[in-house]
């Protein structure tokens, strides 16, 4: 799915943003908020002010589930079979939210790995996150 090289970026970044998923995490999901209201529909039980303890929270468990996953980027179906039952049967988010997310994940790596983030990496994390998504959609019926 990914090349080698699209795998080596996807890793290199990880290794520099696995120290911050809480921050990090968050301020995906406030841009995911503000950018497309509509996806706060999922959290009405969640604090949404900028920087609350619900956002870090949460964005360092989205995060680190996606840390998680570059450890198996070859596999992710197994990997990530559990969180693909909770999003299909559980929380049933609309799919195209997650084309929204990921956008969002990615203008945070932008932001704060700029020099990393560059053409190669930014087109690696995006079939990465693309693949994510497609297994935690893909039990949906
Ligand atoms: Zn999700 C949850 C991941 C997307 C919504 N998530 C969750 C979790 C995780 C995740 C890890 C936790 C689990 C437990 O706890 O066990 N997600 C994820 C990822 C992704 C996602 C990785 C992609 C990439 N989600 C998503 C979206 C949405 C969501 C798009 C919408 C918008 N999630 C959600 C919710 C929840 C979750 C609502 C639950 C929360 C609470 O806590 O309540």
């Amino acid at each position: 799915l990914l090349s080698d090289a699209e795998k080596a970026a996807v890793v290199s970044l990880w290794a520099k943003a696995s120290g911050n998923v809480n921050a990090l995490g968050a301020e995906a999901l406030e841009r995911l908020f503000l950018s497309f209201p509509q996806t706060k529909t999922y959290f009405s039980h969640f604090d949404l002010s900028s920087g609350s303890q619900d956002l870090q929270v949460h964005g360092g468990k989205v995060l680190g589930a996606i840390g998680e996953a570059t450890k198996h980027i070859d596999n992710l179906e197994s990997a990530l079979s559990t969180l693909s039952d909770l999003h299909a049967y559980n929380l049933r988010v609309d799919p195209g939210n997650f084309k929204l997310l990921c956008h969002t994940i990615q203008v945070t790596l932008a932001s704060h790995f700029q020099a990393e983030f560059d053409a190669t990496a930014q087109a690696a994390w995006d079939k990465f996150l693309a693949a994510i998504s497609t297994v935690l959609t893909s039990k949906y019926r």
